[in-house]
């Protein structure tokens, strides 16, 4: 089997492009990336060499460039990544957003249709995954869960672009026929994390010595998932879920920003050999984010009961394997920060 996995080159897309290609050695796993700031080949050098591995670079929203790869290698699955991911950017350049999200996951359905069905029929081994957030969900009170059937009520222009995104998955699975699978998960937390996310940030800050910029009171609540078992979801719902279906991924964990901040800054303390509460006085309270959504909380049990997926770590075991990954990845970080990987590969990757 040919199965494309776009954005695998990303936080969460390397995470599932390893699992793949190790655990499926007869798929044959290709790679298809933009490199934008946030895709990075560093996150595969494990995988690169092998021999059922092929990394592609190129852009979703090139319509013909899709057409004529899809027509090249005949995929016979799609697992789809790639997008613009985090929210504070889609804020100040949402029509980033609206390209990457919507125009190329239109792209990607649009010429997996022309591969996959001549008539109407499509072959047993054709899936189109879209890997979707909560988000899409929109925001909590105090209590209650996201369940599959909650509707879509999307607050940021990031959200809104992969609520959209959903309803054209859907839309060609009830216009076309189109075998599809769309699964909404909470925040992942784990290596490979572009710093510019919460947790990342905040270890890459506090390791060096810098403000630590909290959103308003801090008092938002996030439900977080390690990415390890984010890849186990979705080898299980790739493999098992019912075509057609919504799954919820989420870890059961729920956490107000401030008390994750302070749990991590404990953590870091001592793993930096500092007295007790010196990172947490890195803490600094900083304007809210527009439109903050107040709080996410998934139920996973259709996940749990149907396909007997766990999440395999609590929090605290996750976090301190994160913060020691990023700690020991040195080198990593820096490339990443500093822009030195993106030289690299753009002239490794020449542009289309
Ligand atoms: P990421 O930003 O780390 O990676 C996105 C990848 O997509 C990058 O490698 C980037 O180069 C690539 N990409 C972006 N635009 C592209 C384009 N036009 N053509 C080809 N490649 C392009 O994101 P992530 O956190 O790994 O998220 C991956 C997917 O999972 C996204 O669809 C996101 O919406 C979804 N998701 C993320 C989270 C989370 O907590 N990070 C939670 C739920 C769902
Ligand atoms: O500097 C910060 N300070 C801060 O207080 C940052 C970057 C974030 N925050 C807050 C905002 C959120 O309440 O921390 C929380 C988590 O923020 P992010 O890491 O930006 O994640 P979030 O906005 O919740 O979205 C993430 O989870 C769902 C991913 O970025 C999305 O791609 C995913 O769909």
């Amino acid at each position: 089997m040919n199965v494309l996995i776009t954005g695998g080159a990303g936080f969460i897309g390397s995470h599932v492009v390893r699992h793949f290609v190790n655990k499926y050695p007869h798929y044959h796993i290709f790679n298809l990336d933009k490199l934008t700031y946030a895709g990075n080949l560093e996150n595969l050098t494990d995988v690169e060499q092998a021999s059922n591995y092929t990394f592609i670079k190129g852009d979703i929203v090139d319509t013909s460039f899709i057409a004529d790869l899809f027509a090249k290698y005949k995929f016979d699955a799609v697992i789809h990544l790639a997008a613009e991911s985090h929210v504070d950017r889609s804020i100040s350049a949402p029509m980033e957003f609206v390209m990457a999200n919507v125009v190329g996951t239109v792209n990607l359905l649009a010429s997996a249709r022309d591969t996959w069905s001549k008539d109407g029929q499509y072959d047993a081994k054709n899936i189109f995954y879209h890997i979707s957030t909560d988000e899409v969900y929109g925001t909590l009170g105090d209590t209650g869960k996201f369940l599959e059937t909650t509707p879509y009520s999307p607050n940021s222009p990031y959200s809104a672009s992969k609520a959209s995104s959903d309803h054209f998955v859907r839309a060609w699975h009830h216009t076309y026929g189109m075998p599809i699978k769309i699964s909404n998960c909470s925040n992942n937390y784990g290596s490979h994390q572009f710093p510019e996310k919460l947790i990342p940030l905040f270890i890459h800050n506090v390791k060096n010595n810098k403000p630590l910029p909290v959103y308003g009171k801090g008092e938002n609540v996030r439900d977080w998932l390690y990415v390890v078992d984010h890849a186990v979801a979705i080898d299980t719902i790739f493999h098992g879920g019912t075509l057609g279906d919504t799954y919820n991924i989420g870890g059961n964990n729920e956490w107000k920003n401030i008390e994750l901040i302070k749990l991590l800054c404990s953590i870091m303390d001592k793993k930096l050999d500092r007295e007790p509460g010196t990172s947490e006085k890195l803490i600094t309270h900083v304007q809210d984010r527009a439109g903050h959504d107040w709080r996410y909380a998934i139920d996973s049990s259709k996940l749990m009961d149907e396909l007997d997926w766990r999440p395999s770590v609590t929090f605290e075991q996750g976090l301190e394997k994160t913060i020691d990954w990023y700690l020991t990845n040195e080198t990593w970080l820096n490339n990443v920060t500093s822009g030195a990987y993106q030289n690299y590969y753009k002239q490794k990757y020449s542009e289309r």
